[in-house]
């Protein structure tokens, strides 16, 4: 696609060309400790106004100073605060996790009646249970995550092994058995690691299950759409799509054979891949997008890719498809060069923001830090940094880090939301990105959907081991 002069002035103009070239150098010369840095005084300076305009809230709305719940529609469980606990570790921000743990301790209970999305609720709250209980080793993280597991078990008990979207977290009411391979098959890294620490290997039956069905369900060429019924595993749409709905499908096979060395799940994710790789891979332009596609005759439907697709390219990568991960992961950021923060949907066919929006979000930070896991390439660091730049410049409010209602706009238009996945997500991926820390192996680890970490970190005393038998070697 060759973009006419007029685009380029106005993307240049939105994200101020002498940003973009100030940005360009500093990546070049770049004192990563001192990115960590920043990115930590950031994410403290974000905390202690969460503390003490939102304390126990979901999500903090940092235009206004007020907040809002999620995912339970009236009552708040202290998402933000729960996603934020392994970040606050990891950065050594060990008050703040401290009070923050104390919190969960005392105030976290999920005997509510109301009814939550079985998914959303297992990637953050139960990832971001379990990611502190890795953190610190509190045993009661552990009992309340498994008492919310409990809750949302009830899900699960259909004809198909899929669960329901929705469950009531008291009563175990279900509801809604037409759902997508996202929410049905991305639990089973938590789920299973529950099963581990337990030693109640209910939890990765069923989360492995559900893996499985949508797998079984795929079509003769090996892709799968977005709408399931779940009661009688009859698809409901014929899009697949690398994007929304079924990008943490592809994400969990793999992430199951990296984090428990299951066999299957990675023979399940190279069926997946190569079929995706053969019917949706386009290059255009020397950019390389993935067509959404008739899951049965491989025919093109769209060519808007989601924003949320942007972490393909480090799955991709991580699955040995570096060819195709690295040039999805800079096809990306060519957008982001252009309209500074990523708009939420994108055509690649007309070159032009599908959706103005930016829900404040972290994929393209985790392709880069995952793909710099892989092979340590500068290029990673320098598009981590431009993303965590222009989230400084356009995503910062008042109380906190906000959505834009409109990318597009000179200057951009700031909304009134910070998702919870924000405290959990792109503040970890930057930082581990940057800061190089003996509270992480930069080796062996796994991060989930959610960025919540479930292996890899180190404790202090650990930390100083390593570090003097790294001097030695
Ligand atoms: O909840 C987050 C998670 O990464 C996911 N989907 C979207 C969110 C972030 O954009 O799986």
């Amino acid at each position: 696609m060759r973009i006419d002069r007029r685009t380029m002035l106005a993307g240049a103009a939105a994200l101020g060309g002498a940003t973009a070239a100030a940005a360009a150098a500093r990546a070049r010369d770049t004192d990563w400790s001192a990115v960590a840095e920043d990115v930590k005084a950031q994410m403290a300076w974000a905390w202690d106004l969460y503390r003490q305009h939102a304390w126990g809230k979901d999500e903090i709305k940092p235009v206004s100073g007020t907040f809002s719940s999620f995912p339970l529609k009236t009552r708040h469980l202290g998402l933000s605060l729960i996603e934020a606990l392994d970040t606050l570790w990891v950065m050594g921000l060990d008050s703040r996790f401290a009070a923050g743990v104390g919190w969960v301790k005392q105030h976290f209970d999920a005997d509510v009646d109301g009814e939550v999305s079985v998914f959303e609720t297992s990637i953050r709250l139960l990832g971001g249970l379990l990611s502190a209980h890795h953190a610190c080793g509190d045993p009661v993280l552990l009992a309340k995550a498994r008492d919310l597991a409990d809750r949302l078990l009830p899900a699960f008990a259909t004809p198909t092994g899929m669960p329901y979207r929705f469950v009531n977290l008291k009563t175990g009411a279900v509801r809604e058995p037409v759902t997508s391979p996202a929410d049905i098959a991305t639990y089973l890294p938590e789920w299973g690691m529950l099963s581990r620490l337990t030693g109640d290997p209910r939890y990765a039956t069923v989360a492995r299950k559900a893996l499985v069905a949508v797998f079984a369900r795929r079509s003769k060429i090996d892709l799968v759409a977005t709408k399931i019924d779940v009661l009688t595993g009859e698809w409901r749409d014929r899009r697949a799509t690398v994007g929304s709905y079924c990008d943490s499908f592809f994400e969990y096979l793999w992430d199951s054979w990296q984090l428990f060395g299951d066999a299957e799940c990675k023979r399940m994710y190279e069926v997946c891949t190569a079929a995706i790789l053969e019917h949706q891979q386009v290059w255009k332009d020397g950019s390389l997008w993935f067509a959404d596609v008739d899951f049965e005759t491989g025919a093109v439907v769209a060519t808007e890719q989601d924003e949320l697709a942007s972490f393909y390219g480090g799955l991709l990568g991580q699955g040995g498809a570096m060819k195709q991960g690295a040039a999805y992961t800079e096809s990306w950021a060519k957008v982001q060069a252009r309209f500074g923060v990523l708009p939420e949907g994108y055509d690649y066919a007309t070159a032009m923001p599908t959706q103005r929006t930016n829900a404040l979000r972290p994929e393209l930070a985790d392709a880069a830090f995952t793909l710099w896991l892989i092979d340590r390439d500068p290029r990673w660091r320098r598009i981590g940094l431009a993303h965590f730049d222009a989230m400084k410049r356009w995503n910062k409010a008042r109380y906190g880090y906000t959505d834009l209602a409109d990318v597009t706009a000179t200057p951009k238009r700031q909304a009134d939301h910070c998702p919870g996945y924000w405290w959990s997500e792109q503040m970890k991926y930057y930082y581990l990105l940057f800061a190089d820390t003996p509270r992480f192996d930069y080796r062996r680890n796994y991060l989930s959907t959610e960025g919540n970490v479930l292996l890899g970190f180190r404790q202090p005393a650990e930390e100083g081991r390593t570090r003097k038998s790294e001097g030695r070697e």
